[in-house]
Formats: structure tokens, C-alpha cells, sequence
């Protein structure tokens, strides 16, 4: 586990080839960004945050599922999975759509394989209809 450090700003200067800067500063705009500081910082911690879950560094995540609530068993092997990996497991919250439709995300901490097994076990159930697993991290400790 890192501290969290309030790092001391430095600058540095990039040579860039126009029409990729032009690109840039387009991408900056759609984004909403105020300044390219911002989003090359923003780029840099998400490359590096990419690494950390290559690396199976202890990572954050959350794993979101949408599905039917009447497919045969699925409830009950969202559960077990739940169980079986408890000890990544933070926090599930339930929404209920509708009368069909679940909404289940579930907050998980721990090693990067790890959570990213148990993530895939349950996007591949039978019934849910989407799931995916956002990464993250606190970024520190990065190398
Ligand atoms: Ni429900």
C-alpha cells in the first residue's frame, strides 16, 4: 500500500510534429480539458495504470453487470462467485431496473489477476447481457 504523496509540480517540454499536436488539441477540446497539462497527466496515469494491472500490482476496480433476474440460477451463481472471492469483495450494490432487469456493481480490491478472473467469471454467466470491469488505482507505487 502507498501513502499519498502531494507531489511538487515540474515542467518539461515536448516536441511534437504539428498535425499531431493539432489532434491534440482537438482531443483536448472534445474532452473538456482546460489545459494540455491536464490531459497529457490524465494520459500518462492511465498508461501507467494500465501497466499496474498487467503487472498484478493491487489494483481497484469495478466489475458491472446488467442482466435478467429470471434466468435459471444466474442470481444464485453471481452469489457463489461473490463468495468464493470475498476477500477482493468491497462493496455490491443492486439496482433494479425493471420488472426484468438487474443492475449489479461490485467494488473489488486486491491483486490484478485476481480480480480480473473473477471478473471475467461473471461477464461470461448466461443471462447477463453486459458486464465489464473498469481498473483503477491509486496510482501510487507505480514503476
Ligand atoms: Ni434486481
Amino acid at each position: 500500500m502507498g501513502i499519498y504523496r502531494q507531489d511538487m509540480l515540474k515542467r518539461f517540454s515536448v516536441s511534437l510534429e504539428e498535425h499531431l499536436l493539432e489532434q491534440f488539441d482537438e482531443y483536448i477540446t472534445q474532452h473538456g480539458y482546460s489545459n494540455r497539462s491536464e490531459a497529457i497527466r490524465d494520459l500518462i496515469r492511465e498508461k501507467l495504470i494500465n501497466k499496474q494491472w498487467q503487472q498484478d500490482s493491487e489494483v481497484v476496480g469495478v466489475v458491472t453487470l446488467v442482466y435478467d433476474h429470471h434466468q435459471a440460477q444466474l442470481q444464485e451463481r453471481i452469489t457463489e462467485l461473490q463468495h468464493h472471492y470475498y476477500q477482493l469483495i468491497t462493496s455490491t450494490t443492486h439496482v433494479h431496473m425493471d420488472h426484468h432487469n438487474c443492475l449489479e456493481v461490485t467494488i473489488v480490491k486486491g491483486n490484478a489477476f485476481t480480480v480480473q478472473e473473477l471478473a471475467e467469471k461473471m461477464i461470461v454467466l448466461r443471462g447477463v447481457k453486459n458486464g465489464n470491469l473498469t481498473m483503477s488505482s491509486t496510482g501510487d507505487d507505480l514503476h
